[in-house]
């Protein structure tokens, strides 16, 4: 594994590259990377970084979202068949029938969606922001939140306002169940619960804090506490395990295997750099649109 890693070092600097790998890749794939986040931090991360190409493990929408933000910059993804299944829910088609029979509802995504959704949305959220972006829209006489059903309705909990919501869901996520937290409880009982939003609403009931990966990462850095019961895919436990080494981590569920995210690996990653591909390149007409929904987001959180 070495030499590997010693080969991708180097084509990195050849290629004038920067890896980012998000909270869920592989812990060899997050132990090479330059940074690691959420989607939107690492695609801020890399606009704002002098590297020419971005190499991007995560998932299509991440790398197309890196591309939005950095149109001149050469975006590659070493698999790119890592889809993301929750953002396959809905196409931009859906989203147009959907505004249609809602002719008067400003439009909010979650950024786990493709391009061309962004493009047809009038603002873009991200999990640890989504209920900050709902609350700034005090004028709206309806809101359409799409495309994950369960962060919909965290999201309309705390702030109060009905939400015309999309039948979508994270498959991996709606692995982690109830009983998950009630038994990871009964075995820690010192533990704090932290759920991700895309988590069942059950299971959101259940937790001590309701938290985006990004979001987890700050929260524990600063608690007392020295247990944590990690309600979502199990690769952040790998970061939060080495970003506190002093504390302990229990996956709520070890089924909770994102298939999509483990498509990367170093070997690939070498490729990406050996043939520099495969490219990830939004339409300018799309990208131009997209950002706007991105932009107005940034301006609210
Ligand atoms: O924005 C992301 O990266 C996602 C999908 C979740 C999170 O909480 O990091």
């Amino acid at each position: 594994m070495q030499k590997l890693v010693e080969e991708i070092q180097k084509l990195k600097k050849e290629r004038n590259a920067v890896i980012v790998a998000h909270n869920y890749q592989l812990p060899e794939v997050q132990d090479i990377a330059d940074f690691r986040g959420d989607s939107l931090e690492l695609s801020r991360m890399a606009a704002k970084s002098h590297a020419r190409v971005i190499v991007f493990c995560g998932v299509y929408f991440m790398a197309e979202t890196a591309s939005i933000l950095s149109p001149d910059k050469t975006v590659i993804m070493p698999d790119p068949a890592a889809g993301c299944p929750l953002a396959n829910m809905i196409s931009a088609e859906d989203l147009r029938e959907l505004k249609s029979r809602h002719p008067k509802a400003v439009s909010v995504g979650y950024v786990n969606t493709s391009a061309e959704v962004k493009a047809e949305l009038d603002y873009c959220c991200t999990s640890s922001n989504a209920v900050k972006v709902i609350s700034s829209l005090k004028d709206a006489e309806e809101i359409i939140f799409i495309p994950d059903k369960y962060l919909a309705d965290y999201a309309s909990k705390k702030t109060g306002r009905r939400l015309i919501s999309w039948d979508g869901y994270c498959p991996t996520h709606v692995k982690i169940l109830p009983e998950d937290i009630i038994r990871s409880i009964r075995l820690h009982p010192k533990a704090k619960v932290i759920a991700h939003p895309e988590c069942a609403t059950e299971v959101a009931a259940l937790a001590d804090e309701v938290l985006s990966t990004g979001k987890t990462c700050e929260y524990v850095k600063k608690s007392e506490a020295k247990e944590f019961i990690i309600a979502t895919e199990v690769g952040l436990v790998y970061r939060l395990h080495k970003d506190n080494p002093d504390k302990k981590f229990y996956p709520a569920s070890e089924l909770a295997v994102c298939p999509n995210m483990k498509r990367t690996n170093l070997e690939k990653i070498l490729w990406s750099l050996e043939e520099m591909k495969t490219e990830v390149r939004v339409a300018e007409e799309i990208r131009k649109k997209a950002k706007k929904a991105i932009e107005a987001m940034v301006a609210i959180a």
